[in-house]
C-alpha cells in the first residue's frame, strides 16, 4: 500500500503560543473566505446541489483539529472545513471539490462536503447521522486493541444526539474507555429544531451517564476550544478513556444554501454576530501586536488563486464514472500510523 507524506506542518507542543493563535486564525479565515468563495460559485450555478457551510462555527473545526497528531484519525463533518484544512487539504481542492472536478478530493464522484482525505487522515464523511459517531469509536477501538498511541475524533451536531446510534456510540466508548473525543458543536439548531425541542437536559450531562468528562466551551474562543480539546487528547493518550466536549456556538447561515432560516429570531442572530469567532481572534491578536491586516490580505491571495487553480480544472470523465466508488480489492489499512493514501 503505497503511502504519502503528510503536506503540512502539524502543531508541535514547542511551538510559541503566540505562533499557534496565528496559525488558528489562518485557518478560520481560510475557511471563511473558502465558504464565501464557495457561495458565490454557487450562486453562478457553479456548484451543482445546495451548498452547505460552518459560516460562524469556524473556531470548533480548527480548534480541534490543530490540537490533533498525524497519526490521529478525524471523522469530519459538513460545518468543518477547517478541519480539512488544517490536515493539509489544499483550498484549491476543495473548490474543485465542491464544483463536482476531477481534482477534488472524490474526483467529482460526490459534491460539497461529504469527503476526507485519507493520505491525510480523515475519514470521507457518512451522509446518515450520526454514523461518524460509530466510525470514531470503532477506529479507537482499534487503536486500543493494537495497543498503539493515537486517538480517533468526530464532530457531531446537537441534532446528532437525538439518535439511538450516538448512544450506543457513547456507551460502548466509556465501556471501553477508548481513546476517542466526540465534538458536540452546538449551533442551536438541527435544521429549524431549536435546543428546545432537542433535549430536556443539558447534553453535556450525557457524557456523565455514560462514564466520562464532558465538558462545555465557548465555540467561538478558537484557542479555549484548542486548550480543551489538547487536554481531552493526552487523557485519551493516557489510558483515561473518552471525552465529550460541547462546543457551544451559533449556525449563522441557513442549514444550506437554499434555506432561507425564517424559524431563527433575527435578535439571536444580532446577538451572535457580535461573538464573531474570527474577529475575535483578530481583537485578541492585534493586542499582541499581531498584522492582522497581513494576515487576512495573504489568505484573500491564497483563496483568489485557488480559485483559478479549481475553475481551470476539468470535469471527471463519464466513462470513468464508476471507478472509486464501490471497494475494491484491499481495504486500506488504517492501523500502521502512518497517514495512508
Ligand atoms: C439519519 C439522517 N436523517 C436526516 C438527515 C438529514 N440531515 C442532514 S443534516 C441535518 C440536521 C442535523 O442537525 P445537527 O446534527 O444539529 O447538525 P447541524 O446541521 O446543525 O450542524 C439533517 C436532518 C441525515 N443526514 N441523516
Amino acid at each position: 500500500m503505497a503511502t504519502q507524506e503528510v503536506r503540512r506542518p502539524y502543531p508541535s507542543p514547542e511551538r510559541e503560543a503566540a505562533d499557534d493563535g496565528v496559525a488558528l486564525l489562518r485557518y478560520m479565515l481560510l475557511m471563511r473566505f473558502l465558504e464565501e468563495r464557495a457561495m458565490n460559485l454557487y450562486r453562478q450555478g457553479k456548484v451543482p446541489g445546495s451548498f452547505y457551510d460552518g459560516f460562524g462555527q469556524e473556531a470548533v473545526s480548527t480548534g480541534a483539529a490543530y490540537a490533533m497528531a498525524p497519526e490521529d484519525r478525524l471523522c469530519v463533518l459538513h460545518r468543518d472545513l477547517a478541519a480539512h484544512l488544517v490536515r493539509g487539504v489544499e483550498p484549491a481542492r476543495v473548490l474543485a471539490q465542491y464544483m463536482g472536478r476531477a481534482g477534488g478530493i472524490t474526483r467529482g464522484r460526490d459534491g460539497n462536503v461529504h469527503f476526507g482525505d485519507p493520505s491525510l487522515g480523515c475519514v470521507g464523511m457518512v451522509s446518515m447521522l450520526p454514523d461518524m459517531m460509530l466510525v470514531a469509536t470503532g477506529m479507537a477501538m482499534a487503536f486500543k486493541l493494537r495497543r498503539e498511541p493515537r486517538v480517533a475524533l468526530t464532530w457531531f451536531g446537537d441534532g446528532s444526539t437525538s439518535r439511538g446510534d450516538w448512544h450506543e456510540a457513547m456507551n460502548w466508548a466509556g465501556v471501553q474507555r477508548l481513546p476517542v473525543i466526540f465534538v458536540l458543536e452546538n449551533n442551536q439548531y438541527a435544521y429549524s429544531t431549536p435546543l428546545s425541542k432537542q433535549f430536556a437536559v443539558d447534553p453535556v450531562q450525557r457524557a456523565g451517564a455514560y462514564g466520562f468528562p464532558g465538558v462545555t466551551v465557548d465555540g467561538n474562543d478558537v484557542e479555549a476550544v484548542h486548550a480543551v480539546t489538547r487536554e481531552a487528547r493526552e487523557r485519551a493518550l493516557a489510558g483515561a478513556g473518552p471525552t465529550m466536549i460541547e462546543a457551544v456556538t451559533m449556525r449563522m447561515h441557513g442549514h444550506a444554501a437554499h434555506d432561507d432560516m425564517r424559524y431563527v429570531p433575527p435578535e439571536l442572530l444580532e446577538e451572535w454576530s457580535r461573538r464573531d469567532p474570527v474577529e475575535r481572534q483578530e481583537r485578541r491578536l492585534a493586542e499582541r501586536g499581531v498584522d492582522v491586516e497581513a494576515v487576512r490580505n495573504e489568505v484573500r491571495a491564497e483563496v483568489d488563486r485557488a480559485t483559478e487553480e479549481a475553475l481551470a480544472m476539468p470535469m471527471p470523465e463519464p466513462s470513468q464514472a464508476t471507478e472509486g466508488v464501490f471497494c475494491e480489492g484491499e481495504a486500506v489499512p488504517l492501523g500502521d500510523g502512518r497517514p495512508v493514501r
